[in-house]
This record gives C-alpha cells, structure tokens and sequence, in this order.
C-alpha cells in the first residue's frame, strides 16, 4: 500500500472525573488522533499516548506533533508499504520518540488490517473473542469515597481493581481495601514514587495478597527493582521502565519485574507490544495491556492487542463511559462483568464518530505526498 495522505487532529476532551497519580490531578485532556489513507482511498486511524505535559515520560503532545511532521511523516509519506513491521524498521534512525512513532504506526496497522479486510485483531494474531478488563482507580484521599467508588466498580463486575498509591497514601489504604474487599483481585500502582530506602514499608504491602506493585521505584531504574524484588514476595510489574523488547529481556534477565504492562505507545507501536508479549510467553511472564486514558480510538488498538495469547491478566482498559460523558467512536466500548466483546469490523472495529470528533477538534493538520 501507499500512503498517500495524513491528517493530524490536536484534540481536548474533558475528562468526567479528574485523574489523581503521585505526579499531580488532571481533567481535560488533550492529545493527538492520526489518520492515514491509502492510494485505494482506505483510511487507519492512531492515537498518540503523550499527555499534554511531561509528567509520566518525557514525550508531549507538542513533542508529537513536531516528531511527526518534521522526522516520520517524511519517512512514510508516498512509500510502498507491504506490511505494518516495516514502519518499525522506517524508524529505525529516529531514536526514542516512541508515542510519537506509535502513532503513526498505529495508524497503519489499522489501514493494513481494513485493506485486506480483516479486524485489527486478526491482523496481529489475536484470537480472544472477549477479553477482561480491570480498571485503574485515581488517588482519593477521602477514604470512605474510594471505598465506594472501589464497590462501585466491583459491583460492574471489573475483573481486577488496581488503586494509584504514594507514600502517605498506600499502607493503610489497601489495608483498608482488602478488609472491605478480601476476595477481589487487587493490586497497587505507585507510579515510580518509591526508593530502596521504602523497602519496609513497600513489604508491609505483602499483607494484602496483591497481584501485583506496579512500577514502584524510579521510571528509569531496572537495576534497584531487581534489589526490591528479592525482599518482596507481592511480583513487581514494570509500566514506565520498559521501552522496548530489549529493556524487557534485560529487566527479566535481572529478575527487576515478574509481569510487564505494555502499553503501545511506550514501546513504540504495535508491532513491538507484539514482540514483547512473544518474548513474555516464551519466559512464562505474564503481560496485560496498559492504559493512558485513552479515547475510543487508542482504546479500540488496546482492545485488538489484548487478545493476543498471554494477555493473561485483565488490562486497564475501561469503557468509555468511566472516562467519557461522549467518546468519539462508534459504537463506545462498552464492558459487562469485565468483559469486552472484541469488534468483528474490519480494522479497529468501531467507526470514528466525526460529529462527537469534530466537536473535540482542536487544530487540524494535513500533509500529502507529491
Ligand atoms: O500508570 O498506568 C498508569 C493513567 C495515566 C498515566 C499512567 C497510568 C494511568 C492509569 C490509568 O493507571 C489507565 C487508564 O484507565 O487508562
Ligand atoms: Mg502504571
């Protein structure tokens, strides 16, 4: 296929509740979508991943958009491709950048899926009909209102619950949880606000029969998570630290994480998550797909990356409605007793909303090739 035009739509949607982390709050929420078209008038659609600021990794909106059009349009626009992998090596040259590149790519694979009538899905080698589904829940410091938002979410049938933690707020917080909650599937995600020097208090968290702590030490470290680990018996999973197969090979090689969250724009794309999620299955390590309160779009890749083999643990991939009064797809994913039914529409399976899109719209971009 040839790629003959992309259009780029800086986007800011509201969010219905705002997002607590250890990094800060947030509500509105502004990104970028990508559409790319073919020569046979086929369109794919991306997401990108990076948030407004740099608070969880390096990359912005604004960084997006410039590494776009300035470095990967360039290297796509007008080129043959005969198949999404390629896009990968096309980048090879760029370094880093990774939300930015799965954007593009992302895109692309939903082109190349649409094109040769299949779902997106399909297109990777995905064969789940249904997957499960947790959901992350934002840190509230009003505990009886956590416990209900928590019992609320149960009660939806969400098949894990996963609660942002930072020191001051973890501790005594899931004690409390898995008093009120003590056959749930649960565990922690501390959003990198930890050192060694908390190692007594994170294995106070062994207590709690965890699934899992999520990316408790330093965004960059693998080498001190290898340390925690061993004084630990909750299983670390990597979320910020892992960017590529290779970080992944070397954080399992150190024994730093017994679970890995892909999340496509972190590794790069799709056609990464794809190898890392091999690598895991082959190790025995478990993956589930991570979440980056998406819109229905990058939503919709979540879902078709998901039902490949060892997504064996429920992902963060909620339905629209836990983030959205008004999801720009059609229809919005919607989740029952934690299961999403995987679309059978071509490509990513829902169709873009371009009312509810328009209304989102910020600034449009459009670039062609000669
Ligand atoms: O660490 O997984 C994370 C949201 C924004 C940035 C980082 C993270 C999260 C979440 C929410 O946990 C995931 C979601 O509901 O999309
Ligand atoms: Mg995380």
């Amino acid at each position: 296929m040839i790629i003959k035009e992309i259009n780029i739509r800086k986007m800011k949607m509201t969010m219905k509740n705002p997002f607590t982390t250890s990094f800060g709050t947030f509500q509105d929420k502004e990104f970028l979508l990508l559409e790319a078209k073919d020569e046979l008038g086929n369109t794919g659609w991306g997401e990108s991943t990076a948030f407004h600021s740099p608070w969880y990794n390096e990359e912005t909106l604004g960084t997006n958009l410039h590494m776009i059009e300035e470095f990967l349009l360039p290297l796509v626009l007008g080129k043959e491709i005969g198949h999404p992998d390629e896009v990968n090596e096309l980048f090879a040259s760029i370094r880093k950048n990774n939300m930015a590149k799965a954007t593009v790519e992302g895109a692309i694979w939903d082109l190349y899926a649409k094109r040769n009538k299949m779902t997106l899905a399909q297109a990777l080698g995905g064969e789940r009909k249904q997957i499960e589904v947790g959901i992350s829940i934002g840190i509230d410091e009003d505990m009886n209102r956590l416990v209900e938002t928590v019992r609320g979410f149960v009660e939806e049938g969400y098949k894990r619950i996963k609660v942002k933690i930072k020191p001051g707020f973890d501790v005594e917080v899931m004690r409390e949880l898995r008093k009120q909650f003590p056959n749930v599937p649960m565990m922690a995600d501390a959003n990198s606000a930890y050192t060694l020097e908390d190692v007594e208090l994170l294995k106070q968290l062994d207590a709690f029969n965890l699934t899992m702590i999520e990316q408790p030490l330093a965004s960059d470290d693998i080498i001190d998570h290898a340390v925690l680990q061993k004084q630990l018996q909750t299983p670390i999973c990597l979320d910020e630290s892992i960017h590529s197969l290779e970080d992944t090979r070397k954080a399992v090689e150190l024994g730093s994480t017994k679970i890995i969250n892909i999340k496509i724009g972190r590794v790069g794309g799709l056609t990464e998550s794809k190898k890392i999620h091999d690598y895991c299955m082959e190790k025995g390590i478990p993956v589930w797909c991570g979440g980056m309160l998406e819109s229905g779009i990058g939503r919709a890749h979540n879902i078709a990356l998901t039902t490949l083999p060892n997504f064996t643990l429920p992902g963060d991939t909620a339905g629209s409605s836990r983030y959205w009064e008004k999801d720009i797809i059609s229809p919005e994913v919607t989740v029952e007793q934690g299961l999403i039914t995987v679309p059978t529409q071509y490509g990513i399976g829902y169709e873009p909303d371009f009312e509810a899109m328009d209304q989102f719209t910020v600034e449009t971009f459009q670039f062609k090739a000669e």
